[in-house]
């Protein structure tokens, strides 16, 4: 048996950060990982994540945003690495909607920089975009894209740089909470810790399986467009964007080389029952709702993927994140059911759980994100 002060169970987004988080306060702490170091196989992969701070999912968020862009910008700093390209992000929908009604009022209450364009403006100020008729956009000029596998991977080196030890490819057997007891027991080893973590993504369900957490896994595909025209180029200033179209949410990137722009569908996406057995190949079913997006939206593209990859949501009947300490034992804490926007909140997640381990608090506003909001459902 190896025993731990803290042990964290999966090093994907947030697990990576909250081992860097640990080990930064000079902690000995062990991460465990069942795949290989910031992998493809769960919810952190595919090269960009949209950050943003015009958060139309609530404006709760907002305070978690600003300490999420700052720790960013500090991990750059720390490792030479470039992980934030304040690229801008442009979202359209119809004004009455949720997503654009969202994006005031997270300006409004925060001063969020945001620039409205109204409908008859938007298509002419945003070029190789067809913005739907009485569509109203909005530009976010201090939003952009994360580089996802650099965070994870830039975390776990920061980490291991100061003292974490990691064991990767190790799948874990069982995890054992009581009040007196942790035990984590993997395919090679036997742990006890004194504090656990849980950042197990879609596995999480699996890992704190008492809980009975009220998550739901979805499959969700990310397509690779080829572009026809270069009007979608990074380097020629282009950003991201997210559309709320009648039929569902769709975002994508500025084209990375030139030569794709990658996009998907927010909304959707079939149950997976188990994570391990993820469907990884492209389904017929798959292309029509990003096709029809793309035919009717961005001109500049084909409609066909060149290239996709298969990810997962790990969804809370809410769509908010949980995160929180276990009931039976406060030295356990976890953060789920990140429900397909979390990755942006990854720095400040690793943050907030290294605060829960060793204080049992934060100072972070996370009250929104408990888990007893479920017991009154
Ligand atoms: O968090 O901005 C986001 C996002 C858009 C689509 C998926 N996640």
């Amino acid at each position: 048996t190896v025993h731990v002060d803290y042990l964290v169970l999966g090093l994907g987004g947030m697990g990576s950060s909250a081992l860097y988080h640990l080990a930064s306060r000079g902690l000995n702490v062990l991460g465990i990982e069942q795949f290989g170091v910031a992998h493809d196989r769960g919810s952190s992969h595919g090269e960009t994540r949209i950050i943003r701070k015009a958060y139309f999912e609530h404006p709760n968020y907002i305070p978690l945003l600003q300490r999420a862009y700052e720790l960013w910008r500090e991990l750059e700093q720390e490792s030479g690495q470039e992980l934030f390209d304040p690229c801008g992000l442009m979202v359209a929908g119809p004004p009455e909607g949720e997503v654009i009604q969202g994006v005031h009022l997270a300006s409004r209450l925060y001063d969020v920089v945001v620039e409205m364009v109204p409908a008859a403006e938007a298509t002419a100020r945003f070029p190789g975009f067809h913005i739907p008729d009485g569509f109203e956009a909005t530009y976010e000029p201090e939003a952009g894209f994360l580089h996802v596998e650099d965070c994870v991977r830039t975390h776990i080196e920061c980490a291991e740089r100061q003292g974490a030890q990691v064991y990767f490819n190790e799948k874990i057997q069982s995890v054992t909470v009581s009040d007196q007891v942790i035990e984590v027991q993997t395919e090679a080893q036997h742990f006890t810790a004194s504090k656990l973590i849980v950042t197990a993504g879609a596995w999480s369900s699996a890992c704190l399986s008492a809980l009975n957490l009220p998550l739901e896994v979805v499959r969700k595909v990310l397509f690779w467009s080829p572009v026809k025209q270069p009007v979608y180029n990074l380097d020629r200033g282009k950003g991201g964007f997210f559309f709320d179209m009648p039929y569902g949410e769709f975002y994508g990137f500025p084209s990375l080389d030139g030569v794709t722009v990658k996009l998907a569908e927010h909304t959707g996406g079939e149950l997976v029952a188990d994570p391990s057995l993820l469907n990884r190949e492209l389904l017929e079913s798959d292309v029509p709702a990003l096709s029809r997006f793309i035919s009717e939206v961005m001109p500049g593209l084909k409609p066909d993927p060149v290239r996709h990859a298969a990810c997962m949501y790990t969804r809370t009947p809410d769509g908010h994140f949980i995160v929180d300490a276990h009931p039976q034992n406060q030295g356990v804490v976890y953060g789920a059911g990140f429900s397909g926007h979390g990755f942006k909140f990854a720095s400040v997640i690793g943050e907030i759980l290294a605060d829960l381990a060793t204080k049992g608090h934060t100072r972070h506003p996370i009250e929104f994100l408990s888990a007893n909001r479920f017991e009154k459902l």
